[in-house]
Formats: C-alpha cells, sequence, structure tokens
C-alpha cells in the first residue's frame, strides 16, 4: 500500500465527524431509543454465528454513514485487499502480515515473494498433528520409557498469551490426563513454581519463540535443560523433553534441539498474531488436531466475512471503527472487555497485548506525528467477578468507558441456574450502563434528599454485545479474528503501522547494559545514568 492518504483533521468525514459529535453528544441513549423503536434490532450484526447488537451506542445513521465513509477515505477496502495478499503492509519492517494465511484452506493459494505459501501452512499443521497425537496418545514416550503427563510452554509475549488464553478458552475439550503449564518471566519463580513437584522424565518442554533470541525465553529455556539434566537424565535425551516453536533453525539446533522437533513458521506472522501457527502446538496437544483445525477454520470465516462483506455489516469494521469514534470524538481513553465466560478469563490479558502492541503507536506509515489519538487502553475481568469492583466507576465515574460484553447461549457446565443468572447480567448491565436511573425514580422509591444524587445513574454509557451459542474451538477462532480485524480497522483509519512493536525495544537494550552493570566485580561509575537510576543501580547492589 504506497498510496497515501490525507492526515486524519483533512479527510472529509472527520471534520464531518467532529460537527457530527458536538450536536450528537448532548443526546441521550434514552431519547435515541424512544425515538426510533426499531433501533435495538436494527443496530445489529451477525456473522458466523456470532451476534452483534451495538444498538447501546451513542450513534445514529448520520454516524455510521460518517464513519463508514471515513474508512473509505482511509482505504480501509484496499488495505484490506493489501493485506489477504501478502503486500508488504508492515512498512517498517518490510514485510507482509500474513496471519490470515495460517487458517486458510488448503485448496487457497497466496503469493509472498513467488511463492505461495498456503502448502508450508499445510505441512507444519501435518507435522504437529502427528507429534501431537503421539503425546495424547502416549506412544512418545520420555527417556525413562513413562508417557508425557506435562507439556510446559516457555515462551513470552505473542509466544506466551496466545497459547495461556487459548489452553484456558479451550480447556473443556483438553485431554485432562495432561498438565499444561505456561512459563513466561523471567522471574525465577515462573519456572521453579511451574516444575515444582513435578518429573523430569514426564515432562515436555516446548520452547516457543520466533526469534530463538528472547532473553526472557532463552533463559527460561536454559534453566530447563539444567533441570532436565539435573534430574540425572543424559544430555543424549534432550530430544525426547524439548522441542521447539520458532523460525530460527541454526539457533534452535544449537541449543540442542533436534531440528525433526521444530516447527517453524514465517516472517511473514507477527508474534501477536501467531497463536493459530506452531506457536499453538501446546493448544492442539491439549484439545487434540481436529479440534484445532475447527479453530482455523472458525478464524478463517471471520476472515471471509471481514474482506467480502459490506462495512455497513462487518462485524470488525463496525467495532474498530466505534473504537475510533469514542477514542477520538469523545475522549475515551480505554475499552472495558467483559466475557461472561469463565473459561475466557485469560482473554482481555490477549488482547491487551493484541490491541496495544498493535495500535499504540503515534507516527503515521509516512513518518508524521498522527494529528489524533490512538489506541486506546484494553483491559477487563470476567463477569460476574467485575461488577463487584470496578463496574462502580464505568457506571457511576466521570470517565467513558466503552464496553465489549462477551456471553454465550449455553454454558459448557451446566449447573441449575447459573448461567441464566450469568446472562440476566449481562443484559442488565449493559442496560443500566444506557439508561441509568433518573433523580425522578430514585426520588419515586422514597430515598432521601441528600441521598438522591448518589443514587442517580447517569447512563448514556455506551456497549456492544457479542452473543453467540457456545464456547467451542471453531467460536474462540472467530472472536479472535474479530477483534483482530477489529484491530486492523483502527490502524489503517489512524495511518499507523499495526504490525511493529518498536517501542519494546528501548527497555530491553537499557536492561542489557544494566545487567552488566547489576553484575559487574568493581563498583561502576554509572555516570552513564541519571541520578535516579544510578542510585537505584547502587541501593540493589548493596542490598541483593
Ligand atoms: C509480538 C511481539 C512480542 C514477541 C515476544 C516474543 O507481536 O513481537 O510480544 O512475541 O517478544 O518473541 P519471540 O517469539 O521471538 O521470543
Amino acid at each position: 500500500m504506497s498510496e497515501k492518504v490525507a492526515p486524519l483533521s483533512q479527510r472529509p468525514a472527520w471534520k464531518a465527524l467532529t460537527a457530527h459529535a458536538a450536536t450528537l453528544k448532548p443526546q441521550h441513549l434514552r431519547d435515541l431509543f424512544k425515538a426510533d423503536p426499531a433501533r435495538g434490532t436494527r443496530y445489529t450484526a451477525e456473522a458466523d454465528g456470532i451476534f452483534l447488537d451495538y444498538s447501546k451506542n451513542r450513534i445514529t445513521d448520520e454516524t455510521l454513514k460518517l464513519l463508514i465513509e471515513l474508512a473509505e477515505q482511509s482505504g480501509l477496502k484496499q488495505h484490506i485487499e493489501a493485506m489477504f495478499t501478502g503486500q508488504k503492509i508492515n512498512v517498517t519492517e518490510n514485510r507482509s502480515v500474513l496471519h490470515v494465511a495460517l487458517r486458510a484452506p488448503k485448496s487457497e493459494s497466496i503469493i509472498v515473494d513467488d511463492e505461495d505459501v498456503v502448502p508450508a501452512v499445510h505441512d507444519t499443521l501435518d507435522k504437529m498433528s502427528a507429534f501431537a497425537n503421539k503425546i495424547r496418545s502416549g506412544e512418545w514416550k520420555g527417556h525413562t520409557g513413562k508417557r508425557i503427563k506435562n507439556v510446559i510452554n516457555i515462551g513470552i509475549g505473542g509466544s506466551d498469551l496466545g497459547p495461556v488464553m487459548a489452553y484456558e478458552a479451550l480447556k473443556h475439550y483438553s485431554q485432562r490426563d495432561l498438565t499444561f503449564l505456561f512459563v513466561s518471566n523471567v522471574d525465577g519463580t515462573d519456572f521453579a513454581e511451574a516444575v515444582h513437584n513435578l518429573n523430569a522424565d514426564e515432562t515436555l518442554f516446548l520452547i516457543a519463540s520466533k526469534t530463538f533470541t528472547t532473553l526472557e525465553t532463552m533463559t527460561n529455556a536454559h534453566s530447563a535443560r539444567d533441570w532436565f539434566l539435573a534430574s540425572g537424565a543424559p544430555e543424549s535425551e534432550i530430544a525426547k523433553h524439548f522441542a521447539a516453536l520458532s523460525t530460527n533453525e541454526k539457533l534452535v539446533s544449537e541449543f540442542g534441539i533436534d531440528t525433526a522437533n521444530m516447527f517453524g513458521f514465517w516472517d511473514w506472522v507477527g508474534g501477536r498474531y501467531s497463536m493459530d501457527s506452531a506457536i499453538g502446538l501446546s493448544t492442539m496437544i491439549a484439545i487434540g488436531p481436529d479440534n484445532f483445525r475447527s479453530m482455523l477454520a472458525g478464524f478463517h470465516a471471520m476472515d471471509v466475512h471481514f474482506r467480502t462483506t459490506p462495512l455497513e455489516k462487518n462485524l470488525p469494521a463496525l467495532m474498530g471503527l466505534l473504537t475510533v469514534w469514542y477514542t477520538d470524538f469523545f475522549d475515551a481513553q480505554t475499552v472495558a472487555i467483559l466475557p461472561y465466560e469463565q473459561y475466557l478469563k485469560r482473554f482481555p490479558a490477549y488482547l491487551q497485548q493484541l490491541t496495544m502492541e498493535s495500535n499504540g503507536k503515534h507516527v503515521t506509515l509516512d513518518g508524521q506525528h498522527v494529528d489524533a489519538d490512538t489506541g486506546p487502553i484494553y483491559w477487563g475481568e470476567p463477569g460476574t467477578n467485575g461488577q463487584h469492583s470496578f463496574y462502580q466507576l464505568i457506571h457511576q465515574g466521570t470517565r467513558l468507558i466503552p464496553c465489549d460484553f462477551i456471553g454465550f447461549s449455553k454454558s459448557l457446565n451446566v449447573l441449575g441456574r447459573h448461567h441464566d443468572m450469568l446472562m440476566a447480567n449481562v443484559f442488565a448491565q449493559a442496560e443500566a450502563l444506557a439508561f441509568g436511573k433518573t433523580a425522578e425514580e430514585v426520588k419515586a422509591e422514597g430515598v432521601a434528599e441528600a441521598l438522591v444524587p448518589h443514587k442517580v445513574f447517569e447512563g448514556n454509557r455506551p456497549s456492544n454485545v457479542l452473543l453467540a451459542e457456545e464456547l467451542t474451538p471453531e467460536l474462540l477462532g472467530k472472536l479472535i479474528a474479530l477483534y483482530e480485524h477489529n484491530v486492523f480497522t483502527q490502524g489503517v483509519i489512524w495511518s499507523i503501522d499495526s504490525f511493529d512493536q518498536w517501542g519494546v525495544e528501548l527497555g530491553k537494550v537499557l536492561a542489557t547494559k544494566i545487567l552488566g552493570e547489576i553484575e559487574a566485580p568493581t563498583e561502576p561509575a554509572l555516570t552513564n545514568h541519571d541520578t535516579s537510576t544510578a542510585n537505584l543501580i547502587r541501593r540493589y547492589r548493596s542490598t541483593k
């Protein structure tokens, strides 16, 4: 995509939205609903079994029209095509962005640098399936002849958050005689607690690292190797207990991992978009190759929806545009992700990386300072737990916090009335946020005059409700792809590169330097640091 777009503030739709926002802001959702009896059914869209009710947003037909014009003036359709056809849209790294190829059916072909990437994707999936089946069936034996009972994924960031989230999300479908653990933090406690009471001869480590150079992961991987060897296992048996998920064959083999047990992927898969690549091997071992493939089919269905559906019915595009609307025209700084599904407890954490590492940028594709706010802060917790802690602020605080509620018609663990109670809370929360409670309503309840203002709910607080039938592997794939493309839509509007992450580099470089100073045998001068940092390093050195 070399085509230049005008800065945001110069796009006609942006100017129109600025004027429109001023007329819309004083309007209350109560009035918008009153004025249009069909609003609650009209502002809905559905794709592949995911129903989106976006009627409780502070929008009108005019808002939608202008947001879609903005998408058009920002070249959204062209950018979508550019991504799906393998153009190098990650401009700062000169890379294609093809996580969509990871779930493309065998019959498709996607050409990158004159080569069709789809066959290699399926070869890797087949290799992963054979390996996963051997672990699941017990055919794969550890060095003492015992079967593998524990699978430990060692990775960080994109090589951790997706696998953890997917394992938790799909635990219902997992093989329960296998234990899955995830080690990411360089804090030794993470590793120590993971292997506590485990037998090394029943444990398989998956070293998940695209680059195979990441400090935390390599440190943990070496500790895993030491732990394994300290159990009395000979070095020659490492191959039975270590596999690598990586793009770096050379470093994998230098580490001592048999490259027959290496599952590869490609530079066009970004870390935070990699949970459906070889990085998902732990997920595949947990839920089995068939379930993994149905998760991929779910991803693909949402990819097709995003690529082919007109924007007014396009779920990811609508959600992305609404996020731009609140971020830039209502000064909303955050988005709350509120899954009413315990299995999705790590979904908000996963989305934090997906959204904030992608769109936490202030420089446009052509190197200018973006002339609007970008990437909101994503956060959240599963309901109903959050209702008893932070929802107070969402209901009665001074900030506008758009919420995404996620719920399912069927529970995977039917237990008395639990599920109806859970879902009643989804609908109640979205209703309370939108419509609130007026002073008149509070007074009519006989509340003492002095307490009335405290008990008023202003309402007019926006939310989306996403409703699906049941949390299946396929549905999870759709849900993740929905947010991937939602993030993509936002990035296109802001004209930023959603696929690089230069902002994580500086800290890494400084940490390496400081590590040398911390471990230096004689007191280092530290004159290259500010006085605060130098003082902290000195204090740490003298107290550690
Ligand atoms: C994700 C980022 C980052 C990355 C980790 C791990 O998009 O690039 O979170 O996934 O830094 O990198 P490796 O997989 O190379 O160890």
